[in-house]
């Protein structure tokens, strides 16, 4: 048994300069392990709690109360502990948090210190986290979303769509969707440069969306995967994250750019008429959390021909997930652990999805670090899907290149396009 020793959080800046929580495992033997918490912007109303300090210095948003919990409370909770029951760690996390979303201990806290345990276990038994998580089953490098333009929350609400990302479905290996990925990403800077549109990039590294409605954000993405030589729908397809939450509410969407409000059925027609139009495979946050009938009518239109996401609506909750699979809302489940709060909880909503025959993908948040530990949970759960942002900005480099360096070194196979086919 390898146990706890000591557990120390300290403050970092996330991709977007706000402070956020790294925690260091430090067990008897000496091994040690680190987590990272990401931060989302565009968040489920029913995600884990994030603790922040309030106040007017760094707009509020410091950690000092997240880390004064780390220590006072989880460390001396934690100590002793087996680094290699994670369940019980997370069970010790959530007990001592007793909200029941850690608005106490905090979700950053917690997440952090879910993430540096099962770093330190796998270092503990010298492996690398994927095979760690895999055991002895057979795993395959996920597919991923990768975005183009940013948009949305990430992007000073600019466009009304968050991400539009693209799907290499003609990739045989991760290195060639990065590949052919990246040719759709500079051929889209090429075209916004010649319209006089190019104005750097948003949160996760896509451009910024410099566009005057957004069905042309939408045509711009074609034709940046035709001007890269491929044939939209069959070699590259497009993959959007709708956020609907940021602009619906109570059944009623606004979208600001057009100046144009709709319910859930005027919602629901208008993205049908996207799938007709453009070569879409896979749609998250159709429409707002709160707005089940309308994921369950358009998961009835639409869920038999592309993958139907649910991100804010499900938190990675594995309850969430049970009901929704018995009212046929979405047909993929995106993975976020600080939506959680710990790994564990991301390992119930998993396992649910599968059960249900969902769709899984593991995600990063918008507000990211340099951590990779996204990719080894996606490899190790062989989660099928990882979406992680665009091709800029090291926080997201640094999670591509870390997948790279795993097909190039181990003999594992890759989900390809099959990933997508959940039904
Ligand atoms: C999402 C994520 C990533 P955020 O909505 O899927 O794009 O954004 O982390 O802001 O919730
Ligand atoms: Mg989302």
């Amino acid at each position: 048994m390898s146990r706890i020793k000591n557990v120390r959080g300290r403050r970092i800046w996330d991709s977007r300069g706000w402070p956020t929580v790294e925690v260091e495992i430090r067990l008897e033997n000496g091994i040690t392990g680190r987590g990272l918490a990401p931060a989302g912007a565009s968040c489920g109303t029913h995600e884990a709690v994030e603790l922040r300090d309030g106040g007017t210095s760094l707009a509020g948003r410091d950690v000092q109360k997240a880390l004064r919990n780390i220590h006072t409370l989880i460390a001396p909770a934690l100590a002793g502990i087996d680094i290699h029951d994670q369940q019980q760690i997370d069970r010790i996390l959530t007990e001592l948090d007793g909200s029941g979303t850690f608005s106490r201990l905090g979700g950053n806290a917690a997440v952090a210190c879910s993430m540096a345990a099962i770093n330190t276990a796998a270092a503990d038994a010298g492996l690398p986290l994927w095979k760690y998580l895999a055991g002895d089953q057979t795993v395959a490098l996920p597919l991923p979303q990768i975005q183009i333009f940013g948009g949305g929350a990430h992007a000073g609400r600019r466009i009304d769509i968050q991400d539009l990302m693209v799907i290499a479905t003609g990739a045989d290996s991760f290195q060639q969707a990065l590949v052919m990925t990246a040719e759709v990403y500079h051929s889209a800077g090429r075209i916004m440069k010649q319209r006089g549109q190019l104005n750097g990039v948003a949160d996760e590294g896509g451009w910024w969306p410099a566009f005057s409605s957004n069905e042309e954000a939408l045509d711009t993405l074609v034709k940046a995967i035709e001007g890269a030589g491929f044939v939209p729908g069959e070699e590259v397809a497009i993959a959007l994250d709708i956020a609907a939450s940021e602009f619906g509410k109570n059944g009623h969407y606004r979208l600001a750019l057009e100046s144009s409000d709709y319910d859930s059925d005027g919602m629901c027609e208008l993205l049908l008429g996207w799938l007709e139009r453009y070569p879409i495979v896979s749609i998250e946050d159709p429409l707002a959390e709160d707005d089940e009938q309308g994921l369950i009518a358009f998961t009835k239109a639409a869920g038999s021909r592309v993958q139907i996401v649910g991100d804010d609506y499900f938190v990675t909750n594995a309850q969430r997930v049970i009901t929704a699979a018995e009212k046929g809302a979405c047909n993929a489940v995106l993975l976020k652990a600080n939506q959680a709060g710990t790994l564990s909880e991301l390992r119930q909503a998993f396992s649910e999805a599968k059960k249900a025959g969902y769709g899984t993908i593991v995600s990063a948040r918008s507000g990211e670090t340099e951590d990779h530990l996204i990719v080894h949970l996606a490899l190790g759960l062989n989660a099928g899907q990882l979406k992680v942002g665009s091709m800029a900005r090291s926080e997201r480099t640094a999670k591509w290149n870390e997948a790279i360096r795993l097909e190039d070194s181990h003999p594992l196979g890759f989900f390809g396009v099959n990933a997508l086919n959940h039904q």
